[in-house]
């Protein structure tokens, strides 16, 4: 017992410097289609004309991704990407920092969630194009030199806050002009994999009762690998959890999770399976027609994904 708290104290000074270091990163998500802020811990959109020839895009040009404020934002509340909602315009909050007062106007403005990507994350610097900048994570986003609309409208209901990326200046402006739609969203999206329960069984039965443990994959694509370049493991296997289940240990003077990489539906990707301890599933009971694995990368980024399940036994002796 004392060796093992000795050791979860070591993985959490651990996990302490790798947030230290990853500070003040953007980092790719959903395939390189999403940006995670870290600092705000929001993740954009990668592309701010991403609504380019949907059925919001008004104005004189329904393809270039350049719509009304009304428009805008009842697109953002629409839009789904991966199996991921929630996306809403960037905030602008009403106080910003000296430069900006007595209204959040002008150039600086580091407060808002689109002034602090232009200053801070991608280093640009008033009166020019953040295109400008030669900040590395330009290399992020499609399209950055944009101005794009803020969530909130200004005193008047007539206007609205916009963001000047060829400028870094934030303004007001009439609702009716056709600006570009960043979409934005709170929160790590994570990764959403493909998860198959009990490989070589469709039925994915578990008996809750068994004293044995369950296989889940996670499967490999050509969109998430679950090795690196060098053959090293991506997904953190200590912090997966099968519907609240940790990974059966294994081992005696060298304890392990019990995971294993092969491919296991043969499409030439390989797979990680973990073994999970069935007793020690909480996350589901007799009426569950679907579990989820869920944990992290080694680099921190959420994992998650969901399989069909159904339970033989849920009521032990
Ligand atoms: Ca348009
Ligand atoms: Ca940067
Ligand atoms: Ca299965
Ligand atoms: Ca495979």
């Amino acid at each position: 017992m004392k060796s093992f708290s000795m050791r979860g104290f070591g993985i959490g000074l651990v996990i302490l410097v790798w947030i230290g270091s990853v500070n003040a990163d953007l980092l790719p998500r959903l395939g390189g289609v999403a940006v995670y802020d870290t600092d705000r811990d929001i993740t954009w959109l990668a592309d701010p004309l991403a609504g380019a020839g949907s059925t919001f895009d008004d104005g004189a040009d329904p393809s270039d991704g350049l719509m009304t404020w009304a428009s805008a934002q009842a697109w953002v509340e629409s839009l789904t990407v991966g199996n991921v909602s929630d996306w809403r315009l960037p905030r602008t909050p009403i106080q910003d920092d000296n430069i900006c007062q007595p209204v959040p106007s002008g150039f600086n403005c580091t407060n808002s969630e689109l002034g602090h990507l232009f200053y801070e994350e991608l280093s640009g610097i008033a009166g020019s194009p953040v295109t400008d900048s030669g900040d590395q994570d330009l290399a992020l986003f499609d399209s950055p030199a944009v101005i794009a609309w803020s969530e909130i409208p200004y005193f008047s209901p007539e206007q609205a806050y916009t963001f000047n990326m060829l400028t870094g200046g934030q303004f007001t402006q009439s609702i009716a002009l056709y600006r570009a739609v960043w979409a934005v969203r709170t929160g790590d999206v994570g990764i959403i994999a493909t998860v198959d329960i009990k490989p070589g069984s469709d039925s994915n039965s578990i008996n809750l009762c068994s004293n044995g443990a369950i296989p889940v994959a996670i499967l490999g694509s050509d969109t998430f690998e679950v090795l690196d370049e060098n053959n090293n493991p991506r997904i953190d296997t200590e912090s997966l959890r099968f519907a609240e289940a940790a990974v059966k240990v294994v081992g005696k003077k060298d304890p392990h999770s019990l995971c294993s990489y092969e491919d296991v539906n043969g499409d030439s990707f390989i797979d990680l399976v973990c073994h999970y301890v069935t007793t020690d599933i909480a996350g589901i009971d007799g009426e569950a027609t679907s579990a989820t694995v869920n944990g992290e990368l080694v680099d921190g980024t959420p994992i998650e994904g969901t399989d069909s399940v159904s339970i033989v036994k849920d009521t032990c002796n």
